[in-house]
């Protein structure tokens, strides 16, 4: 349910402006996340460069096809122990088979454009990207992309999936192809840009900036390409923005059964077969069964000295609807040029709450926001520990 003008704190906006990464399977990028090593999964971009209308065109760098975020100074394309992300696959696939694969867009960074999904077949290439005791040069990294674009893991592989040119490319331009996905125009009046695409509810997967929006599509993996452990590569080119977004998942992929039918078209169908088992945070690629989430309120509301802002709502956290008991929000971020008031409360996933803000006074008199009632929807079945919930006083 949409029921309030979502933004996001006007100082970060300058600085990130939102983003995307790989959800499903689990990137590097969100094992970082959900480890607490990485603050802004959705951030490791590729910037400055040409990113539309030529999907190609622009050198990774030491981005590679792995991601870097230099807003923590972390590169995906090097496993890690102290992180938690690339020693092992996180799933297993099976060659041939159709799999369900899904990334994150933020609603405050939501560039519309264009996205992909890669193979690199080549195993020499790719074990540098598997190595922890090896940084991979800029060299070794834009061979690897060279290798990734090569193995373009089409749209149009996949029967029955429909495959759209871009709504912002032009016949005759570089983005004129559907073998990429694409998002919805970047402009249209509604279901716009990436979240568009799902349609799916706010916070459907976890960004840190403004709440995400899951971004889901199928994918059919090579019949004749089986890896113990392989990478697949995403690559989000933004539209709006000369931003790319690259981020890697840790895969296997067996054999498909039978012999000698390598050539044969088997049957698609979606295997996720969990290897994964040493670290029981990433032991599903999809499943998480957190009991609390912690639920932040980022309220933009001018205030008076002596004003304090709280949250007032149907469940007994928010004081169920009596102001006396309802949680005061902290004004420890707040400045005249970001009015910002938060706090955080734990709750359970899948629960619904109605709300609303309410300002009181140094006297007491308590001034309402106005009707309706804001409402919000815990996801359940999520993996992230927090969530945030930005709005703006009406
Ligand atoms: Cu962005």
């Amino acid at each position: 349910m949409k029921t309030e003008t979502l933004m996001v704190a006007m100082g970060l906006a300058h600085i990130v402006a939102g983003h995307g990464y790989l959800t499903i399977p689990k990137s590097r990028t969100r094992l970082g996340s959900e480890a607490g090593k990485d603050t802004c999964p959705e951030c490791s971009i590729l910037e400055p460069v040409s990113a539309w209308p030529d999907l190609d065109v622009a050198p990774v760098g030491r981005s590679g096809p792995c991601g870097y975020n230099a807003r923590v100074s972390v590169d995906y394309n090097q496993p890690s122990t102290q992180y938690g992300w690339g020693l092992d696959p996180v799933v297993t696939y099976q060659a041939g088979g159709t799999i369900d694969v899904q990334w994150c867009v933020d609603n405050n960074g939501d560039h519309g454009g264009m996205f992909t999904y890669r193979i690199c077949r080549d195993q020499d290439l790719v074990a540098k990207f598997l190595d922890p005791s090896y940084l991979p040069t800029n060299e070794e990294k834009q061979a690897a992309e060279d290798c990734f674009e090569a193995g373009l893991l089409k749209c149009t592989d996949v029967s029955g999936q429909t495959c759209d040119f871009s709504p912002d490319c032009s016949q005759g331009q570089a983005c004129w192809r559907n073998d990429w996905f694409t998002c919805n125009a970047f402009n249209a009046g509604s279901r716009r840009g990436c979240q568009g695409v799902d349609n799916a509810a706010l916070n459907s997967c976890f960004t840190t900036i403004a709440g995400g929006y899951t971004v889901t599509k199928k994918i059919r993996l090579p019949a004749d390409f089986t890896s113990n452990h392989t990478l697949l590569s995403f690559k989000w080119n933004s539209f709006q923005t000369g931003q790319i977004y690259l981020s890697c998942a840790d895969i296997a992929i067996t054999g498909s059964g039978g012999a000698g039918n390598g050539g044969g078209s088997s049957p698609s169908s979606t295997l996720a077969t969990v290897t994964k088992t040493s670290s029981s945070a990433t032991s599903s690629s999809t499943a998480c069964a957190l009991s609390s989430v912690g639920v932040t309120f980022n309220q933009v509301v001018t205030t008076t000295y002596g004003q304090t802002i709280k949250v007032v709502g149907s469940i007994p956290e928010l004081g169920n609807w009596d102001v006396g008991s309802a949680p005061a929000l902290s004004a420890s971020k707040y400045t005249s040029s970001n009015p910002l008031w938060t706090y955080t409360m734990n709750v359970a996933p899948g629960k619904t709450f109605q709300y609303k803000f309410v300002n009181v006074a140094a006297s007491g008199a308590v001034t309402w926001e106005s009707d309706p009632n804001r409402s919000y929807t815990v996801p359940s079945g999520i993996c992230s520990s927090t969530l945030s919930l930005a709005s703006t006083w009406r």
